[in-house]
């Protein structure tokens, strides 16, 4: 398909009426609403959509019909085999219309092609994994010393409000709902203001399968218009967040009216160690693939780059040179390598952290500006920025850019690398490079993060557990944790002897 022909696909579909609509109860409804969100391709800065943005009233409709659906329809009680038909069947959709929706990603998140057709097909795949775990055995029993058997089961939770970001869409939006609706739960789904589309192409995907209405709803708009009644309502019993630090605060404590459950994946300032003892052409080629790989806007990045004094010149100097053949461009151009970021507001605050950077008497190595000439002129791109000899105190090594911006920091001692990685206030993952296995081992077992990666970096598995130590997040997702925290559980207590106590009988 040519490069024209690929944005037609996205045009006529963007006129399509579902965009200022919401999925609630199993149809698609007007809003009470009658504001609108201007949906911009940011490589462009064109307006791409116009979506409805919804208001309390419009997230409380959602919340009654998944109450409703969970407590009096037959979604939680339904074979734990159906549930995973319908799941399947989505995972096969998804898979059937990859291309319109890597095409849909790209031209509404900027991130390149080839990165959206990777969200896309891992999408599938979590919805296909839960559906397999769905029906796998789980529970425990007990033994006793009396003469009782305890036994285990993990039941849905209810209502769940799900909450997610613009870096991953379409991604975040299946590690949210696949495990929560394998388990019974019903959900509300209210994607980034910033990123909808694909979330409205998927959710014309669920209303082909016959989901029982009010399981599975999604409402678009603000955080605090559509987000926030989601995280007060005393008839959502968990909310699922991923987003920013302070956003994830300010949830946490406007969740504690009913006590819901919370799980929040937030960000980070991950170290990535660079031992001199490491293969150096795979040590390089994933420094750089760590953070500029959807143009640093991932909560994993690599965006502290530790490097042992031996070998620090060479690599440094070595990795600029690399850098500055980064193709930047629009993501749907397949010559592209790294995207635009989001959005202008987002670009400042990047070009900001910048200007600290400088202050701080960091040296900027390459990049640092912002790409302004012809075919980029109005989109929001960034050259990937490297600075070196960072202090480790210093702002840009302690704040999240979120950003293609790499601090890198020298080191001379495993204890001293081990020391700058853990002082942060972070703690979602980290990477360790070196051809000692002895020394990794060590430094996995010490560094303070949810996810370590040796000798490779931000590969991330459907089957294992994901999520951060200290400010980064609380709980799980993916694998069987990930499930787990859509899960209740319910001890039962049966006995071998029927028999009175006898407690008052005297
Ligand atoms: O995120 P927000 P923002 C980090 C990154 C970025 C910073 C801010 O450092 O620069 O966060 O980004 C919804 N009640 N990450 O402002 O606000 C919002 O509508 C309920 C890391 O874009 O956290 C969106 O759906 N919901 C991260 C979602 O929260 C609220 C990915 C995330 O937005 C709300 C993105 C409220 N009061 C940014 N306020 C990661 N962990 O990967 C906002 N929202």
């Amino acid at each position: 398909m040519s490069q024209a022909e690929k944005l037609s696909v996205i045009g006529e579909w963007t006129d399509a009426t579902n965009l200022q609509k919401f999925y609630i109860n199993g149809e698609w409804i007007e809003p009470i609403s009658k504001e609108i969100l201007s949906v911009i391709n940011p490589a462009t800065g064109e307006e791409l959509a116009k979506v409805a943005s919804a208001n309390a009233q419009d997230a409380e409709r959602a919340i009654h019909a998944a109450r409703s659906a969970f407590d009096k329809g037959q979604w939680r009680t339904m074979s734990a085999h159906e549930r995973a038909n319908m799941l399947m069947e989505l995972a096969a959709k998804i898979e059937e219309h990859q291309e319109e929706l890597a095409e849909i990603e790209t031209a509404n998140n900027g991130k390149t092609l080839r990165e959206a057709q990777a969200d896309v097909a891992e999408a599938a795949k979590t919805f296909r994994y839960y559906a397999g775990l769905a029906t796998k055995p789980s529970g425990e029993t007990f033994e006793t010393d009396e003469p009782l058997v305890s036994r285990v089961v993990r039941e849905p939770i209810g209502v769940c409000g799900q909450i997610i970001p613009w870096n991953y869409p379409l991604l975040m939006a299946a590690w949210k709902l696949a495990p929560a609706l394998a388990a019974g739960n019903t959900c509300i789904l209210k994607p980034s203001e910033l990123t909808p589309l694909t979330a409205i192409r998927l959710f014309e995907l669920i209303d082909e399968i016959d989901f029982p209405k009010g399981v599975v709803n999604l409402i678009n708009g603000t955080g605090p218009d559509a987000g926030q009644p989601l995280v007060t309502s005393s008839l959502v019993d968990k909310i699922a967040f991923t987003g920013g630090t302070v956003t994830g605060k300010r949830i946490m404590k406007e969740a504690v009216g009913n006590l819901k459950k919370v799980s929040l994946e937030l960000g980070g300032k991950s170290p990535n160690i660079i031992f001199a003892d490491a293969d150096y052409e795979n040590a390089l080629d994933y420094a750089a693939f760590a953070i500029f790989n959807n143009s640093g806007q991932v909560c994993s990045a690599g965006s502290r780059l530790l490097v042992e004094r031996k070998i620090y010149d060479r690599f440094t100097s070595d990795l600029a040179e690399a850098t500055k053949k980064i193709r930047v461009g629009n993501g749907a151009d397949p010559s592209s390598q790294m995207g635009p970021v989001i959005s202008k507001q987002h670009m400042e605050k990047i070009e900001r952290y910048i200007a600290v950077g400088k202050q701080e008497k960091a040296t900027l190595l390459c990049g640092g500006r912002r790409l302004l000439d012809q075919g980029r002129e109005y989109g929001y791109f960034i050259e990937p920025t490297i600075f070196i000899d960072v202090d480790p105190q210093a702002t840009i090594a302690r704040e999240e850019i979120f950003g293609p911006v790499l601090c890198v920091i020298p080191f001379d001692t495993e204890e001293e690398a081990l020391e700058i990685a853990n002082d942060s206030p972070y703690g979602l993952a980290a990477g360790i490079f070196t051809s000692n296995t002895a020394k990794a081992e060590r430094m996995a077992k010490y560094i303070r993060a949810g996810v370590t990666w040796i000798n490779t970096y931000e590969q991330n598995l459907v089957e294992g557990p994901w999520g951060g130590y200290k400010e980064s997040g609380i709980g799980r997702e993916l694998g069987t944790y990930g499930f787990d925290e859509y899960t209740e559980v319910k001890q039962i207590i049966n006995t071998l002897k029927v028999e009175p106590t006898g407690w008052f009988a005297d």
